[in-house]
Parts: C-alpha cells; sequence; structure tokens
C-alpha cells in the first residue's frame, strides 16, 4: 500500500517530505457503516492519478511521498487509547520536519492529530479549519464523549482557534454552545465565493491545520460517506478555498476523513485520492 503506486526513490521516509498515515477506525459511526475501509480504498484509488499537476504546473511525486502502515490492531483500541496512539504517531512525523497527512476513517483519530499539532506548533499561531457538513460538537452522544459526532466540541478543548466551513446540520445544543462561544461558522448554504473566503482567512492564524470530512462535499460528486446531506461543496468551490488558504497560510499538516465506500462505485474514491493529492500540490507551491 503506496500512495500514488510511487517507485521506492519517491517514496523513502527520508527523502519524504509528505508522509500519509491511514488510520482506518471504525468504533463510534451511527449511520452508514464501512468507513473502516476508507484508506485503502483511497490508496488503491490513487494508483490512477496523473501525478502532474497543470494548476500548479508541478509534480509534487517528486518531492516524495511516503505512506506508513496503519497502526497495527487499530480497531481493538478505545478511542483514548487510538488517540494516543494518533497523536504519538504523528507527533514523530512532524518532529522529522514532515508534513503527516492522515486517511480515515472515522472523524475522531482527528482528536489525537491536533493534539501533536498542538504541542509542536503551540495554539496562539494555530488555527484549526474544519470542513464539515456537521458541526460534530455534541458534548456527547449515547454516553460516549468520543463519538465522531463530538469530534470537534473535544478539539475545542484543546483549543479555541477553530473555524468550521460548509456546516448544514447540527442541533439545538450544538447551536446554543456556537452562540455561547461565538464559534466561527460559514453555512453551507451562504456559498464559497471570494469574499467568503476572504472572511475565513481572516480569521485563521499564520499556522493552518486541515480537517476534512467528505460529507462537506455536495452528494452528488460524493456519495460515499457514512451521514451524507445535502447541499454540499462543489469541487472547485472546495478547491479555490483550500488553494487560498495555502497561498495565504502555513499550512502544517491535514486529514481526510469519513469516506464510507460504495461497493462497485469508483469515481468518489478517486475524488478523494485526487483531493489529497491536490492539497498536497498547493501546499508544496503555495504554502509558507
Ligand atoms: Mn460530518
Amino acid at each position: 500500500m503506496n500512495f500514488a503506486y510511487l517507485q521506492k526513490k519517491f517514496s523513502q521516509y527520508d527523502s519524504s517530505k509528505f508522509v500519509i498515515l491511514p488510520i482506518p477506525y471504525e468504533i463510534t459511526t451511527t449511520y452508514i457503516k464501512g468507513t473502516k475501509k476508507g484508506p485503502e480504498a483511497i490508496i488503491k484509488a490513487s494508483y490512477d492519478l496523473e501525478l502532474y499537476d497543470h494548476e500548479t504546473d508541478s509534480n509534487i511525486a517528486e518531492k516524495g511521498i511516503h505512506t506508513l502502515q496503519s497502526i497495527k490492531n487499530i480497531n481493538r483500541l478505545s478511542p483514548e487509547k487510538m488517540i494516543e496512539k494518533v497523536s504519538w504517531v504523528t507527533r514523530e512525523i512532524l518532529d522529522d520536519k514532515k508534513i503527516p497527512v492522515l486517511l480515515g476513517g472515522e472523524h475522531t483519530i482527528s482528536i489525537g492529530v491536533v493534539k501533536a499539532i498542538l504541542d509542536v506548533f503551540g495554539k496562539e499561531n494555530l488555527s484549526i479549519v474544519h470542513l464539515d457538513a456537521h458541526a460534530d460538537m455534541k458534548n456527547e452522544f449515547e454516553n460516549n464523549k468520543y463519538s465522531h459526532v463530538c469530534t470537534l466540541r473535544r478539539i475545542r478543548e484543546l483549543t479555541d482557534h477553530t473555524i468550521h466551513v460548509g456546516v448544514r446540520s447540527l442541533d439545538e445544543e450544538e447551536m446554543e454552545y456556537i452562540k455561547k462561544n461565538k464559534i466561527q461558522i460559514f453555512w453551507a448554504n451562504e456559498k464559497i465565493n471570494a469574499k467568503t473566503i476572504k472572511d475565513i482567512i481572516k480569521h485563521t492564524k499564520k499556522n493552518i491545520y486541515i480537517t476534512l470530512d467528505l460529507d462537506v462535499l455536495d452528494p452528488s460528486i460524493m456519495p460515499s460517506v457514512g451521514t451524507p446531506e445535502p447541499g454540499g461543496l462543489g469541487w472547485y468551490e472546495i478547491l479555490s478555498l483550500l488553494r487560498s488558504i495555502c497561498e495565504q497560510k502555513n499550512v502544517v499538516g491535514f486529514d481526510v476523513v469519513e469516506l464510507c465506500p460504495i461497493k462497485g462505485l469508483a469515481y468518489p474514491n478517486f475524488t478523494t485520492a485526487k483531493l489529497v493529492y491536490k492539497i498536497m500540490s498547493y501546499i508544496d507551491k503555495y504554502s509558507r
């Protein structure tokens, strides 16, 4: 399992700029199951990627993309233990001055990554940009504080520098929490255009970590998610947002979570692989 099926010289750990960490964790999903098959489907789809990207006029595979093995027996771990483990592995990648790229698996994995990111880059100069159809700010769900629908609530206990884009589904309690804490949300129905992108960037610090739940995209282009919601972002909307962030900020890592592959339907897996490759291309070309 090697992202983009790269030759050895472009995928060795020591010489790679990017490190892919597949985390096929699935314990708390609520609706459609199968996100544990997400990372493998993304990597397999990446074999068909064109490595040259015309938009950035680059071939970032040459910068090196190493794919780590997924953490052994991860689905036997409690969410707390999994978070600890993910945090530890991410910390190693960051200490080696590489950019971590995590593939989920359920959204809960992001808590571990954010812990490591905050340890290394500090709280003051870092914003979490969260792209998701859901606010994921429930305090607990079915007596579980680490349900995937509580992910951003837990992350906000680590840092309150969070910005949320594409949200279109939440409950009253989450809305109350958002109002009370004056959380920056860019709702899906407000559309992502040049003005909103400018606003989003205005509200972020110098360093950025991106956590991207694929259900932020419209189900017409991304049906393979556990909890699909109508009215999501289009392909070029999400790309222009991500490109602008990379042009103006320092993106220190990202995760793409919640792909739940549908048997016989290949394009969402390929779309995800391409999105991951695009973000890496933007980071390499533009990010400071
Ligand atoms: Mn979601």
